[in-house]
C-alpha cells in the first residue's frame, strides 16, 4: 500500500525537515506532499531542498495564506493523480506525532477513514490551556449534536482515508477554507455511507505564547456547522 502524506505549511520552516525525516524513517512505502502557502519564514523553499534531497517528497506552491482546509483539499487533488492508496493529512509542527502513524493504518483494515482522536481513552492532550480543552470539548458536543454523525473528534487534522473516499468527494463543494472543512469531510463521507473509525492520539500543542480561542474562531465553530447542516441535510 502506497501512502500519500498531506502536510499543509504556513512557517514551518524549524519543523518540515524534521518532520519529513520522521515520516521517510517510519520505513513504509509513503510520499510526502507539502502545501506551503508562501510562508513569509521561509519554508517553501526549505520544502523544495527536502523535495531536491528525497525523491518520495513533493511541494505545492500555494501564493498566499490560504488556510488549512484548503490546502489539504489541493494536496490531496494533487495526490490522487499519483498511485496511491492511503492518503493522511497531518500538521507539521508534531502536533501529530508521526510515531502514531501506525494506529491510523492498521485501523485501515477495517474503516474507509480513520480519524486520530484526542476523544478517546488513551487519547491525551498536552500544552492546551484549560480555556481550549473546553472549548474544543463543548464545540465536539455540538457538532454531534447537530449534524449527528457518531464520531467524537470532528477537528482533528489527523486522518487516514483510502482512495475511494476521496474519489467520492465533491470537492467544488467545500467553498470554506479553513478548520471547518474538516466537518465538511467528514459531513460528506459519513452521507456517502463510509465506515468512519477513530483511533486515541496524543496531540502536542506545540506553539509558544497562549493559544487562546478567539471570539471569531467561536462564532466559526457554531454557524459553520449549522451552515453545514443547512447545505447537507
Ligand atoms: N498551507 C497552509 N497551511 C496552514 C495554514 N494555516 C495553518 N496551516 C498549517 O496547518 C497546520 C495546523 O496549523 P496550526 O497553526 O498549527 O494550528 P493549530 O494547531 O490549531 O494552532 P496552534 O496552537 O497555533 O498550533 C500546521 O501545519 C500549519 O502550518 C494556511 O493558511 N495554509
Ligand atoms: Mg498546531
Amino acid at each position: 500500500m502506497t501512502i500519500a502524506i498531506v502536510v499543509p505549511t504556513y512557517n514551518e520552516r524549524d519543523n518540515i525537515g524534521r518532520l519529513v525525516e520522521a515520516l521517510l524513517g517510519l520505513g513504509r512505502d509513503l510520499r510526502v506532499i507539502i502545501v506551503d502557502d508562501n510562508s513569509p519564514d521561509g519554508t517553501g523553499p526549505a520544502a523544495d531542498e527536502l523535495a531536491a534531497q528525497h525523491s518520495e517528497v513533493h511541494v505545492i506552491h500555494r501564493a498566499g495564506k490560504g488556510g488549512r482546509g484548503a490546502a489539504v483539499l489541493a494536496g490531496f487533488r494533487e495526490a490522487l493523480s499519483t498511485n496511491a492508496d492511503l492518503f493522511v493529512e497531518m500538521d507539521a509542527d508534531f502536533s501529530h506525532d508521526p510515531a502514531e502513524l501506525y494506529r491510523l493504518l492498521d485501523a485501515a483494515a477495517e474503516y474507509d477513514m480513520v480519524i486520530g482522536s484526542r476523544d478517546l481513552p488513551g487519547s491525551r492532550i498536552v500544552n492546551w490551556p484549560w480555556r481550549r480543552t473546553v472549548f474544543h470539548f463543548l464545540a465536539n458536543i455540538y457538532a454531534r449534536l447537530v449534524l449527528g454523525i457518531p464520531v467524537r473528534d470532528y477537528t482533528n487534522g489527523y486522518r487516514l482515508y483510502h482512495r475511494r473516499v476521496l474519489e467520492a468527494l465533491d470537492f467544488d463543494a467545500i467553498q470554506a477554507t479553513g478548520y471547518i472543512v474538516l466537518s465538511e469531510v467528514l459531513v460528506q463521507v459519513h452521507r456517502a455511507g463510509f465506515r468512519i473509525g477513530e483511533v486515541p492520539t496524543t496531540f502536542v500543542n506545540r506553539r509558544r505564547g497562549v493559544s487562546n480561542v478567539t471570539p471569531a474562531e467561536i462564532t466559526e465553530a457554531f454557524t459553520g456547522v449549522l451552515k453545514l447542516r443547512r447545505r447537507y441535510r
